[in-house]
């Protein structure tokens, strides 16, 4: 039964057909496979941390830290390793169980790779997942990533193959599939997700989604943003979607890719409670928390606190997530049951 769950072979007339499902039944057939594979009320927290910002040679047209930006954000140098791991401490007495660090680059240069490793394992010691986003990767890079205990690499293909190069012009689609080809090959899991309301068609979406699923394995975390219109961006004038069109997608996402942790990642200071809570019904099972994500301001500590308190949602242990193509290690867990199992 999962494992004909577990599809890579999914047509665009499918996609499209879970799209084109009356609300109610596309978030009931979401709801029903989350639970198959999920605590329904446990969320995961990451934080974000940005160890190099702006100043950078990409022209993706959403990012203020792309050097074709008009931002005032200027570039600064990659952090100190110290900086960084202050910075995690405080994140995981937060109740962060992920912690993300986020490099402004093209790709990482030979020269900076001894300090990301110092920071990856001194991350990884504190008892939190690892996760880092730096642009490509050759193998070489991603095996030396991996073996200083990087637990997860995001890689994002934003949108459609069609619509990529509307967004960004110095790299291709195909670039991105090619990295996180060896992220994967080095035994790190991959976070691979994208954008929504760049001004793209529905077909776009279905076509992110359809891509993501039909890859060999499905990327073990999908971070679904919405758009975050920064000024002195090329998309700072484009309309956020309608709130029922953005929990499609994390729904499609859900039933697409069961095993996954679907991550309602950019955009949740637009975001009502209301839109939140339905996003997490649709399977949505990862935000970040924190003030900031890396150049934006996220809902802080507390106001994510009441909501979570008022969903009667948990945050997800560390460590958790039910590893891709084995048989789930957290289903159903309770609180108590899994006390009960430690
Ligand atoms: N330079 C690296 C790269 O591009 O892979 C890592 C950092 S980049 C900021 C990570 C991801 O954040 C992007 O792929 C994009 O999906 C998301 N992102 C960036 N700016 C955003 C914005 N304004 N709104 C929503 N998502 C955004
Ligand atoms: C992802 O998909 N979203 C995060 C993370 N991966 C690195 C980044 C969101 C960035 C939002 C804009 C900013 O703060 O600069
Ligand atoms: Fe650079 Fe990443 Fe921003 Fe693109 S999304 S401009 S690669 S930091």
């Amino acid at each position: 039964m999962t494992t004909q769950m577990i599809r890579h072979d999914w047509t665009a007339e499918e996609v499209q057909a879970l799209f084109d499902l009356p609300f109610n039944d596309l978030i009931f057939k979401a709801q029903t496979i989350h639970r198959k594979f999920f605590n329904p009320n446990e969320v995961q927290m990451c934080q974000l941390l940005s160890i190099k910002t702006g100043g950078c040679p990409e022209d993706c047209g959403y990012c203020s830290q792309s050097a074709f930006a008009e931002s005032d954000l200027g570039a600064s140098k990659l952090m100190e390793v110290e900086q960084v791991l202050n910075e995690a401490r405080k994140a995981k007495e937060g109740g962060a169980t992920r912690y993300c660090m986020g490099a402004a680059w093209r790709s990482p240069k030979d020269r900076d790779m001894e300090k990301l490793k110092a920071m990856i394992s001194g991350v990884r010691d504190m008892g939190m997942e690892t996760c880092a986003t730096l642009g490509m990767l050759t193998a070489e890079q991603a095996q030396e990533l991996a073996d200083s205990g990087l637990d997860y690499y995001n890689h994002n293909i934003d949108t459609s193959e069609e619509f990529y190069g509307e967004i960004i012009t110095t790299r291709t689609f195909q670039d991105r599939l090619d990295t996180l080809e060896v992220v994967r090959e080095s035994g790190m899991k991959v976070c691979c997700g994208g954008i929504i309301g760049m001004g793209e068609k529905i077909l776009d979406r279905a076509e992110m989604l359809r891509t993501l699923a039909n890859l060999a394995s499905h990327p073990d975390s999908i971070p679904i943003n919405q758009l975050i219109a920064i000024p002195g961006t090329k998309l700072e004038n484009v309309n956020l979607p309608h709130a029922i069109d953005f929990v499609r997608c994390i729904a499609v996402a859900r039933i697409m890719m069961p095993r996954s942790t679907v991550r309602l990642s950019a955009g949740r200071e637009e975001m009502s409670d209301e839109m939140q809570a339905l996003c997490f019904f649709a399977g949505a099972n990862s935000i970040f928390v924190g003030d900031e994500l890396l150049t934006t301001d996220n809902p802080g500590r507390d106001k994510d606190a009441e909501l979570m308190s008022k969903l009667g949602i948990e945050p997800l242990p560390a460590f958790e997530e039910p590893a891709l193509d084995k048989a789930p290690t957290n289903t159903l867990l309770t609180p108590a049951s899994r006390e009960k199992r430690a």
